[in-house]
């Protein structure tokens, strides 16, 4: 183990925690772990900022949130949380920026102290399955999620393994703050849109376009030399979708026939390619099917609970539509949708907020008010 003389660590460091499923989350403080509790492989990293996805909101089991905020929960789009329970005590986030200030045995193959690194909702996996051998890193039986089934990024200090850590291309002039919403939010976009397997100037729909994933999908689109159609509701995040660059816009609120009015919005009135759905609403799936071309495919990124994609067999087989579910990236994805986003100007449109406002700001993306991300400061 190897750690700064410059600074020793706290004994305990501020986190945001929710202790059940029943609470609501409360700024605390827990023990910071110690270099030499360090196990093979991980590394301590001392958190600079943290993007907030919504990914965080659905995990920390909303049911919590929402009887807090006294929403009524039949009208609200989030009445479950996901099928798959998050560990408890759970120190949510997974789009971490921060310096690397200790190391476990074995942990300097991969990261030096000092290191700024990247700390995505991907943890850890074994690299030694069938499914980390091909690549798939985020389905290993063994893998472990940062904000959810470990602790995650919203503290000042976070243990991960080294080996999944992904270094930030701060020579390049990225910023830690800038880097984070990449972590998560970037890194899914460009995954789902290698799996849908476009080329250029071909058209995606953007489901979600103004939100913390979708603007950086039409961003990593543009730079693909895609046409983007935009889809989202509200002038806020039709303002932040057309400045990044959609060819078109379809307000989902505003019209009255969604499938007509995407399909209208390509040039030749047949749908667009793909479409990725980064809507954290389940209603964003029911007709996607339909507004996609023939030939076209779905790419599901938005994990609202009780989602469900209506597949007519006949027709999805009659017009070859394809459904491409994608989930998260891995290491490699990581490192490209860094160097992507600085050779190509992507920028998360991002506030930065103290830690400690966490409780406000899941509140205001429940009600679906942040265009953009969310970036807290882990230190205050
Ligand atoms: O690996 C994955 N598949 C992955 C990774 C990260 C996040 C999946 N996610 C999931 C999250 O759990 C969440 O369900 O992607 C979804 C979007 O996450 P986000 O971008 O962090 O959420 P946001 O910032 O709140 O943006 C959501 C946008 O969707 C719009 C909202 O207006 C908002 O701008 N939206 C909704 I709600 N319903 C819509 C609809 N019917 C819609 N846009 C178009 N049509
Ligand atoms: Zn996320």
């Amino acid at each position: 183990m190897e750690q700064t003389a410059k600074e020793a660590n706290p004994k305990t460091h501020r986190a945001a925690v929710l202790q059940s499923p029943k609470d609501t989350v409360r700024i605390t403080r827990v023990p910071t772990p110690q270099p030499t509790e360090l196990k093979q492989g991980e590394c301590l990293v001392k958190l600079a900022f943290s993007g907030v996805c919504h990914s965080d909101l659905h995990a920390a089991m909303v049911r919590a949130f929402v009887a807090a905020l006294n929403v009524v929960m039949t009208q609200c789009h989030l009445q479950n949380d996901w099928p798959v329970k998050a560990h408890f005590p759970l120190i949510g986030g997974h789009e971490g920026v921060g310096h690397v200030v200790a190391l476990g045995l074995g942990a300097d193959e991969y990261v030096s102290v000092g290191d700024v690194v990247g700390l995505k909702y991907l943890a850890d996996s074994c690299l030694n399955c069938a499914f980390c051998r091909a690549g798939a890193e985020a389905v290993c039986a063994r893998a472990s999620y940062h904000g959810f089934t470990r602790p995650g990024t919203f503290q000042e200090f976070c243990v991960t393994a080294a080996r999944h850590a992904t270094k930030v291309p701060v020579e390049r002039g990225m910023d830690m703050a800038e880097a984070s919403p990449l972590l998560c939010a970037g890194l899914t976009v460009w995954k789902a849109l290698k799996v849908a397997g476009l080329t250029v100037g071909q058209t995606v729909a953007i489901s979600g376009s103004g939100g913390g994933l979708g603007h950086l999908a039409v961003q990593y689109a543009r730079a693909a030399g895609l046409r983007v159609i935009g889809i989202d509701t509200g002038v806020e995040k039709e303002e932040l979708s057309r400045r990044l660059g959609v060819a078109e816009f379809v307000d989902f609120r505003k019209t009255t026939d969604l499938v007509e009015a995407v399909k209208a919005a390509t040039v030749d009135g047949l749908g667009p390619d793909a479409t990725i759905v980064a809507a954290s609403g389940a209603k964003a799936y029911e007709q996607a099917m339909q507004y996609i071309r023939p030939t076209g495919v779905l790419v599901p990124v938005g994990l609202a609970p009780n989602s469900v994609i209506k597949l007519d067999v006949f027709w999805s087989v009659f017009q070859t539509k394809r459904v491409l579910p994608s989930y998260v990236g891995n290491r490699q994805d990581a490192v490209e949708c860094l160097h992507i986003a600085a050779d190509n100007n992507i920028k998360a449109l991002f506030t930065v907020r103290p830690l400690s406002e966490l409780p406000d700001i899941y509140d205001k993306m429940l009600k679906g008010e942040i265009a953009g991300r969310v970036v807290v400061d882990c230190s205050k």
